[in-house]
């Protein structure tokens, strides 16, 4: 039912090592009655004023089984003992017992009685203005290629690096919110960037200003955000509430919540939101039920803008009761419903939008849904656990391939987009989890991200399908996830570590040209890359 959390719980069994993911989803747990007033008095006397009422989190994150399946419970124990280096959290070992201190653990793994309802009125009332926007000024305040920035989000300490992709010189240091996850999203004109926190949080970063200039809190259990090709409109899709909130990139106040609630009625987790340029639509992918959500948001005519579906438009538009005047604000993002034989997880869209890859939940077949006709075209025979959502394309003898790395074997899986064939399964050192390139780039790389050899990365040659060089970046120390500069010649690398690195490598030589120190820097993204929708990174 769980199925990528159950992922995450396989994989850390089977899989992890120590500086990967502290993911394993806690057991249940039960306390009496008595265990549990008791241990709600230590939480407002010792915890609330940084993690909430009702543990929904303030300044600290929230501490809520849904937000905390990620967190072992022992190491939830051991930084109410110790505290946590470069944040408020202080150590309790002084002023609270061991009884108590496990109290308070076990308090946190369980349901909380408070109806976990987060309304337009909480997202309004936990808005926070840094800086007024009107106020700074429009250009850059430093010099630089604005096209060839990056933004590195440094897991270890919650910060995120912006790096200069000419010098690979950092030009700002900032924190972040607790836990960000999934990549960053740039304005089309690249000068913010908006992130996402595991606790719903999304943060406003000003550029050309360096600065946070604003932040909300759209729910308290977020998966991921999208953002419109005009750049008005941010998408959030969230575990709790189970729904989708719209915001205003502008101020990000909230324009429309949507439920996450199928055509029976069923409510469903969202597990991710995604932008398709070519539609102006954004689609929204739903766990728990067999649709998947596609919701245009132009104002300029709104769905007429994207010619493949002019033809069913206004018959579909009648079935469904969208509504035609979507200039009207009401009417503004419908819903079209896109029903499917399988729930689907772990998404992938061809380079034109019109086909979208899913794995099957039970089989991890992959399931070909074009977003048309909304018809079913071909079921890809895939293995183990594709992860799909870091497949990349590019051009290879005449025709466009799709290839994603595989979470539970140890290959690439290279298919072939015209008739969805695997042409070829490149085997590796073990499950990989992301995987890039460039358009100016020969090579492909991809991670070991699991097992005992995940200090390796290996790159392929895009020609052959062949592994040309596996590197051993910091022996030992987990090696993940790759972004290319603007134009392709240097390649930047985590090494994924408390004790981490930043690594630029010559894309063509391959050789090391610079070493950064970094707290386990995770994802890194390229503001060119990112809003030109490059072939060889995520979008
Ligand atoms: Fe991610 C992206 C889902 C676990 C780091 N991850 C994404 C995206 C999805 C997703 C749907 C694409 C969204 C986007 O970028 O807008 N991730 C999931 C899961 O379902 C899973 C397996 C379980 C979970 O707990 O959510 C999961 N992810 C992880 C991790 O354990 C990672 C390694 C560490 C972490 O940060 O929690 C992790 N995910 C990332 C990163 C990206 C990402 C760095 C962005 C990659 C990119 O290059 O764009």
């Amino acid at each position: 039912h769980h199925f990528l959390m159950s992922l995450s719980i396989a994989l850390l069994c089977g899989f992890f090592t120590v500086n990967a993911v502290n993911a394993a989803p806690a057991k249940k747990i039960t306390m009496s009655a008595d265990e549990k007033v008791a241990a709600q008095k230590l939480y407002q006397d010792n915890c609330q004023s940084c993690h909430g009422v009702d543990r929904l989190g303030a300044m600290g994150p929230a501490l809520l089984p849904e937000n905390l399946a990620r967190f072992r419970k022992n190491k939830a124990i051991k930084v109410i003992n110790t505290g946590r280096a470069a944040t408020q959290m202080p150590a309790f070992n002084k002023t609270l017992t061991k009884a108590e201190i496990a109290s308070l653990a076990n308090y946190i793994y369980t349901p909380s009685k408070a109806s976990l309802s987060w309304t337009v009125a909480d997202i309004n009332a936990s808005k926070v203005q840094h800086f007024d926007q009107s106020k700074l000024p429009n250009e850059a305040q430093f010099d630089a290629d604005l096209m060839n920035l990056f933004i590195v989000v440094e897991l270890g300490d919650h910060s995120a690096t912006l790096l200069n992709g000419d010098t690979f010189e950092r030009l700002d240091r900032f924190k972040t919110r607790f836990a960000l996850h999934g990549g960053p999203k740039y304005s089309p004109d690249g000068r913010f960037v908006f992130f996402a926190s595991r606790d719903g949080w999304i943060s406003k970063y000003d550029i050309y200003n360096r600065k946070t200039v604003s932040e909300v809190r759209a729910a308290i259990n977020t998966r991921n955000i999208a953002i419109s090709n005009d750049g008005k409109y941010l998408i959030v899709g969230n575990y709790l509430p189970n729904n989708v909130v719209i915001l205003n990139t502008k101020d990000l106040s909230p324009l429309k919540v949507i439920d996450a609630i199928d055509s029976d009625g069923n409510s469903s987790r969202v597990s991710a939101v995604y932008n398709a340029p070519p539609r102006h639509s954004f689609i929204v992918a739903l766990k728990d039920v067999k649709e998947v959500w596609e919701i245009p948001y132009s104002d300029e005519g709104g769905v007429e803008v994207y010619k493949g579906w002019a033809h069913d438009y206004r018959v579909e538009a009648k079935a469904e009761g969208w509504k035609a005047d979507l200039s009207k604000k009401s009417d503004q993002f419908p819903i079209r419903r896109i029903k499917t034989d399988d729930y689907l997880n772990d998404f992938f869209f061809d380079p034109d939008y019109i086909n979208l890859i899913g794995t099957a939940r039970n089989s991890h077949n992959g399931q070909v849904i074009n977003l048309d006709t909304k018809k079913k075209v071909a079921s890809i025979g895939l293995t183990g656990m594709p992860h799909l959502g870091s497949g990349i394309t590019w051009n290879y003898q005449g025709k466009e391939v799709f290839a994603s790395p595989n979470i539970k074997e140890g290959k690439i899986t290279v298919i072939d987009m015209e008739n969805w064939n695997i042409i070829k399964e490149i085997k590796t050192e073990g499950p990989g989890f992301f995987m890039r390139s460039h358009s100016k780039s020969r090579y492909a790389w991809t991670d070991v991200f699991f097992g005992p050899n995940n200090d390796k990365v290996h790159v392929i040659d895009k020609s052959t399908l062949e592994i040309v060089k596996t590197l051993a970046p910091s022996p030992g120390k987990n090696a993940a996830h790759v972004e290319f500069t603007k134009d392709g010649k240097f390649v930047l690398l985590s090494v994924w570590d408390m004790d981490g690195e930043l690594i630029v490598y010559d894309a063509e030589t391959l050789e090391i040209v610079k070493r950064m120190p970094m707290k386990k820097p995770s994802g890194k993204y390229n503001v060119f890359n990112k809003i030109s929708y490059e072939k060889g990174t995520s979008h």
